[in-house]
């Protein structure tokens, strides 16, 4: 498989700590792309000094994030994962395979790894989104796709809209209004390896993020 066609967008808000580890496991030939929304931790020189080309959002918001980074993106192909050093990047190749084998979007599906615990309000959370997802709008996920792969060109025509914690779930909703084939595969999932959790470590992060969530999908 060709890469060099591969760009992967790093949401990072105050990341710093974890983007160095984050960015050693790119694999080879991949961009790496990190959209800083007005980190106060150096997160872009650190990014720079790490070999990835950074993009700043000053509009605040997860979502925020991702449309800048995909639209900045020019490669054939976009990823998209936390730069929070949760999850590694090494998995992205198979997602890239399932695309090349014809699905439309490849997502991947939290799996802790053995001793990690996972906070049960953000578990809840998520089984009850993804369970409506399946039901009410038919896209077959058990996770809200924190790690998504799909052709830049097809991310775009969405329009998604949303710019903060709803962004991932509307995606998911219009890929399945659209139509796509959507592709689940487990990966690995830690706990962040540096810096503050924005959204699911703390109840206020939770409750932001599922009001969000709800807004897009009921
Ligand atoms: N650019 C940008 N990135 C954000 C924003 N909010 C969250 N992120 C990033 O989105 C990713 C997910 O946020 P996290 O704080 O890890 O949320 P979480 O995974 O629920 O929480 P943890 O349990 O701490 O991992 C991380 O890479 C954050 O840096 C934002 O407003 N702007
Ligand atoms: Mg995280």
């Amino acid at each position: 498989m060709d890469s060099g066609r591969v760009t992967v967008v790093l949401p990072c808000m105050n990341e710093a700590e974890s983007l160095p580890g984050v960015l050693a496991s790119m694999p080879a030939g991949y961009t790496a792309l990190v959209v800083d929304n007005n980190s106060t931790d150096g997160t872009a020189e650190v990014a720079r000094e790490h070999g990835a080309q950074v993009v700043v959002e000053s509009r605040p918001g997860y979502g925020a994030a991702v449309h800048a980074g995909i639209a900045a993106a020019a490669t054939p192909i976009v990823a998209v994962l936390d730069g929070d050093g949760s999850m590694d990047p090494g998995e992205l190749p198979k997602l890239v395979d399932e695309l090349d084998r014809g699905v439309d979007m490849a997502v991947g599906r939290r799996r802790p790894r053995p001793g990690v615990t996972w906070p049960w309000h953000a578990r809840m959370g998520n089984a009850a989104v993804c369970w409506r997802l399946r039901r009410r709008h038919g896209v077959q996920v058990h996770d809200i796709a924190p790690m998504r792969v799909a052709r830049r060109d097809a991310f775009v025509a969405l329009g998604v809209e949303d710019r903060r914690s709803g962004y991932p779930l509307e995606l998911l909703v219009r890929a399945g209004a659209a139509g796509w084939v959507v592709a689940e595969q487990d990966i690995a999932y830690g706990p962040r390896t540096g810096g503050k959790s924005k959204v699911s470590g703390s109840i206020r992060g939770s409750l932001l993020a599922m009001f969000d969530f709800w807004r897009v999908i009921s």
